[in-house]
Parts: structure tokens; C-alpha cells; sequence
């Protein structure tokens, strides 16, 4: 990408509990650093977490990564839902269930956003530690929207459950 014009900053959690959970986050990887509008800049180690929600499916592999952008935070949406549903993934009506690859944006810029299509930063983002470990090992000094650092949401969270891969 040549432009730096309207370039933001922001971040993607990567989630997959199916087929080959590790290798799907792998291709998501590459599939995000292939389109055309964004760079991406880094990804953090993958995590191996145990489920939030119905405890009758596999562990989850979790990642985060940072991207440069100069897409709208609607326009990296619908990429980043082409990419799930080229991974096969199937939206159910069952809450938390299992999926073969789910990518949220948890943060874009510094912007919140309330919108029928997109809550930023991500509604879960503060509560899950599959999230913030990921994120604080790239960015350990991030301070969301609200002026909260990472460190103090950390705490809160713990680290049961999820191990470094
Ligand atoms: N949407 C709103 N805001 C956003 C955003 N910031 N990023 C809307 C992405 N999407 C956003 O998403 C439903 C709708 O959310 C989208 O159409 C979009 O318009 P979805 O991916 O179809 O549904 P979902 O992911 O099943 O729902 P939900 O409630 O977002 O699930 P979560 O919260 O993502 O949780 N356990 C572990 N250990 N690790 C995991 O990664 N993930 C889940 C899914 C459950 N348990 C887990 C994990
Ligand atoms: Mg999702």
C-alpha cells in the first residue's frame, strides 16, 4: 500500500475453535495481509484459551494483530466477514458456539462507535483475557478510548485457562 493518507491504526482479534484451529488463524493471517488497503504490522504469539460460553466444544486458538488501514472500521468489517465466510464459516443462532474463525476489530483508532453493524471498541474486549493477553504482548502500553490503560483491565481479567502456544 502506497498511500499514508488517512491511515489508522487497528486491531483484530482472531478466534477459532474447528478444522485445524491453528492453521485457520495462520491463513486468516495471511488473507488480512493481502488486501489491498491494509498493512499488517504485527500479530502476537497464538494462544490456546479454554471456551467462553458452552463448555461442550474444543479449546479455542486466539490471536491478535495490528493493522495499518485506510478502510472505514464498515468497510474492514465486510472484509474481514468475506474472509470468515471463505473460511467456512457458518453463522448459527447458538450464542458462543464453536466456529472455524471469528475476527473482531476490538479497537480502530482512538474511535467509538455505537452503530446497529459495529460496537468499537469490541463489547467483550474488557472482560476476556483470550483478548487482552494477546493484545498487551503487542502493545503492553496501550490505553483504550476511555483512558484505561491495559495493564489495569489485565488485572482484572487473570490468566486462567490461557496458555502461550
Ligand atoms: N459486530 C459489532 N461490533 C463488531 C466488531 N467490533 N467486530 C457485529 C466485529 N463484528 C462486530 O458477529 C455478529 C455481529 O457482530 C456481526 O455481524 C457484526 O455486525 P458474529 O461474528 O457473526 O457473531 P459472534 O462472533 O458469534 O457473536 P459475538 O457475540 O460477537 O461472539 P464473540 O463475542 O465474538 O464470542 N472462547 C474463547 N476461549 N475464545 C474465543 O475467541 N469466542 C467466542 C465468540 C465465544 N467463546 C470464545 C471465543
Ligand atoms: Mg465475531
Amino acid at each position: 500500500m502506497q498511500q499514508t493518507e488517512n491511515m489508522q491504526i487497528a486491531y483484530i482479534g482472531l478466534g477459532a475453535n474447528l478444522n485445524e484451529p491453528q492453521k485457520q488463524i495462520e491463513k486468516a493471517l495471511l488473507a488480512i495481509g493481502s488486501l489491498e488497503k491494509i498493512v499488517l504490522q504485527v500479530c502476537s504469539s497464538l494462544y490456546r484459551s479454554s471456551p467462553m460460553g458452552p463448555q461442550d466444544q474444543d479449546d479455542y486458538i486466539n490471536a491478535v494483530c495490528r493493522i495499518h488501514t485506510t478502510l472505514t472500521p464498515e468497510e474492514l468489517l465486510n472484509e474481514l466477514q468475506q474472509i470468515e465466510l471463505s473460511q467456512g464459516r457458518v453463522r448459527k443462532d447458538e450464542r458462543w458456539g464453536p466456529r472455524t474463525l471469528d475476527l473482531d476489530i476490538l479497537l480502530y483508532a482512538s474511535e467509538q462507535i455505537n452503530t446497529p453493524r459495529l460496537t468499537i471498541p469490541h463489547y467483550g474486549i474488557k472482560q476476556r483475557n483470550f483478548v487482552l493477553i494477546p493484545l498487551c504482548e503487542i502493545e503492553p502500553e496501550l490505553i483504550f478510548p476511555d483512558g484505561k490503560h491495559i495493564h489495569e483491565l489485565l488485572e482484572s481479567v487473570g490468566h486462567q485457562g490461557i496458555e502461550k502456544l
